[in-house]
């Protein structure tokens, strides 16, 4: 089974990270790619999948301190993965943002991740929408306690594979 501790060089599985503050552009909207079809996404498309809001939100940023509570709303991440691949199996997403950072979550970890915490494409916070400075669409992972390697801003490319 492919998992994380195959995978130690692998610029998408960071260990640490100086987190960027500057947007890289202003462009909200990003790609997802499946089996050799590309589609556009933007947050006013994501906005019309089923909302989940997911309160007690931390960024723990070890090293540059911790920043919340906060509640964030968007879509869980495997509904986008759902409607993209429509029911058909798949191993591994890639979450990048424009300024090159990003990661790669495995369906083993996707999976595991508590039903009621799952891990969302964000496109607002505490009831209004996320500023592109605040890293309009942001992969958020609620249950991630250190480090904020999974806290993607900017998103502008998911790769499911
Ligand atoms: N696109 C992008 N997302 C990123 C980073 C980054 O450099 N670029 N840094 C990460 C790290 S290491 C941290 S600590 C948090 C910081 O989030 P904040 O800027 O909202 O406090 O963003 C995460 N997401
Ligand atoms: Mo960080």
């Amino acid at each position: 089974m492919v998992d994380a501790a195959n995978h130690e060089h692998d610029p998408l599985r960071p260990h640490r990270h100086d987190p960027n503050l500057q947007p890289p552009s202003e462009d909200a909207s990003f790609t997802v790619s499946w089996a050799g079809q590309q589609a556009r996404y933007t947050p006013e498309i994501l906005a019309q999948f089923p909302a989940v809001t997911l309160d007690d939100c931390y960024i723990v940023s070890t090293g540059h301190g911790t920043s919340g509570p906060f509640s964030f709303t968007g879509v869980a991440l495997t509904a986008l993965i759902a409607q993209v691949t429509q029911g058909t199996s798949w191993r591994e997403v890639a979450v990048v943002s424009e300024d090159g950072f990003g990661v790669r979550l495995y369906r083993s970890e996707v999976d595991a991740l508590p039903a009621t915490r799952p891990a969302l494409l964000a496109w607002a916070i505490d009831g209004r929408p996320l500023t592109r400075r605040e890293g309009l669409v942001r992969l958020i992972e609620p249950n991630e306690t250190d480090d904020a390697l999974r806290q993607v801003k900017w998103i502008a490319r998911i790769e499911i594979v």
